[in-house]
């Protein structure tokens, strides 16, 4: 441990933290123009739109939210056509944001913290959700979605991002129930999302829907304990959903002392519970299977896929969940103290009911992307936001690519000053080869408090940008978004 503090000391940091606080300033403004700041040039061939979607206010009329994850969804759009570029944003006119805006303070408790002003009298039992729709945004079955985990997507018009209500796919879903942000398209033309209820026994609930956007399937399945799980990974026959050791203690929630997410504690002696729910009666293996493995928490899997008796799983395993604390300052983190989110492959072993981790790299690495039509199936290669340097924790400024059967990786770093968030892989029309497409990135420039649209080689990250689209303003930090041909 000694080299690893001298290491520590000798190792430039590859950003500032004041840089980096730039990129969590909120957007409260609406744009719509088509982009003229071009270096580089956009592939003729790349036709389409990409929706992104994250918190766009960090604040509400000045009084800062507890955690980014507590923000206003907005809704970024960039279409593609002809080589040229339009951007529009607009926030998810959800009934909070509404609210909100118009008594210019904050009206509800935020599940990461945020609290209402006045105090914990102010906040005691009062158990409602403002859904923020924040966390992702899908373009299925002509329609477009926003989505947040603990409740009912917005539905938007794909063109204008005017929010048109909420959608209840045909009253399958009730009011206020959720369907979480994280569905995975099985390459057949499923979508297939789940919905978490947590409880002392948590129902998770799988639906598939058709490519109409109809729901042709809604199943529940009970498991024993309190649950929180934001992504899971599906293969032809398969949901797999992670269990992470976690603890509920709502006493402080319900008291008006913190937000839920801050109640939530990692059990570090407690093991990973793996749930393998079949799909479909023809499954192979017919009943639900639940493995076990060491303790750690995921917020998000790449991909999976079956073998012969054996299910592959590649995640970003966090050894801890980040303590979001009731009196600190999501803006001061110091990235040193928090463990890094780190890329792990885990074999589940069908036949011996045993489970093997396998640490793919050590970098800092967060939000995933892979070629869609691989979901579920084998796969060869992989993009994420990581880390300038490979080891310690550190904030997004690369773009990484990993090639899981040759062992290579490719970095693609805007440090010191660029921050970036979720890579999107855009493969090329007609396209052979698994990574023929272009890699499409929104980096926070801090020298100008800007944000850029970046587009990259996926086969060659190392030749660096072939078109850089510099927007007239920045984008708050995002969470998750899709591109769509159409
Ligand atoms: O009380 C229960 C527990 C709980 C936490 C029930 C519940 C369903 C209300 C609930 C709610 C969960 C929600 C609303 C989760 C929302 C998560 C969210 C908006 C974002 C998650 C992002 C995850 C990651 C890993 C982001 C990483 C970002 C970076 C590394 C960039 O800095
Ligand atoms: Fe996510």
């Amino acid at each position: 441990t000694q080299d690893h503090q001298q290491d520590n000391q000798v190792l430039e940091k590859s950003y500032t933290i004041k840089d980096w606080q730039g990129g969590y300033e909120s957007l409260p403004e609406e744009y719509d123009y088509w982009i003229d700041d071009i270096e580089g040039e956009i592939p003729p061939e790349l036709a389409g739109t990409l929706f992104r979607n994250g918190a766009g206010l960090l604040d509400i009329n000045g009084e800062r939210l507890h955690h980014p994850f507590d923000g206003d969804g907005m809704i970024s759009r960039i279409t593609f056509i002809n080589g040229r570029a339009h951007f529009r944003n607009r926030f998810v006119q959800t009934a909070g944001y509404l609210a909100e805006q118009k008594a210019k303070k904050i009206l509800y408790r935020g599940v990461f913290g945020t609290q209402k002003p006045g105090g914990w009298l102010a906040n005691i039992f009062d158990f409602k959700l403002k859904n923020i729709a924040n966390t992702n945004v899908i373009y299925w079955g002509k329609k477009l979605l926003a989505l947040w985990e603990a409740a009912e997507p917005y539905l938007l018009n794909p063109h204008s991002l005017e929010t048109l209500g909420n959608e209840y796919f045909n009253g399958v879903l009730s009011q206020g129930e959720a369907f979480s942000a994280h569905p995975r398209i099985d390459p057949r033309g499923i979508l297939v999302n789940f919905a978490i209820k947590p409880g002392l026994l948590t129902t998770i609930t799988i639906f598939e829907l058709n490519t109409k956007g109809e729901v042709t399937s809604k199943k529940n399945h009970q498991v024993p304990g309190f649950c929180f799980i934001h992504d899971f990974v599906i293969t032809e026959n398969y949901c797999i959903f992670f269990q992470n050791p976690v603890k509920f203690n709502p006493i402080p929630f319900a008291l008006g002392i913190c937000g839920a997410a801050e109640c939530i504690k990692v059990e570090k002696n407690q093991p990973t519970k793996i749930i393998i729910i079949p799909r479909t009666t023809k499954a192979p293996m017919e009943k639900v299977k639940i493995l076990e493995t060491k303790a750690g928490f995921i917020f998000h899997h790449v991909n999976a896929f079956e073998l012969e008796n054996e299910i592959i799983v590649d995640s970003i395993c966090y050894e801890s969940l980040m303590e979001v604390e009731p009196n600190s300052d999501y803006r001061k983190t110091d990235f040193d103290k928090n463990s890094p989110p780190q890329l792990w492959r885990f074999h589940l072993n069908l036949l011996e009911n045993q489970v093997q981790n396998q640490l793919i790299d050590t970098r800092t690495t967060e939000f995933p992307a892979m070629h869609p039509r691989h979901v579920g199936k084998p796969y060869r290669y992989l993009y994420s936001a990581a880390a300038h340097q490979s080891t310690l924790n550190a904030p997004l400024q690369a773009i990484f690519k990993v090639d899981l059967e040759s062992g290579t990786k490719q970095l693609w770093s805007t440090a010191p000053r660029g921050f970036v968030g979720e890579p999107i892989f855009v493969p090329r029309a007609h396209s052979q080869q698994e990574d023929d497409g272009w890699i499409i990135v929104v980096v926070y420039n801090a020298e100008n408090h800007r944000s850029e649209i970046v587009i990259l080689d996926a086969q060659n990250l190392a030749k660096g940008r072939i078109a850089k689209l510099g927007l007239k303003h920045h984008i708050p930090y995002g969470l998750h978004g899709s591109f769509t041909p159409e």
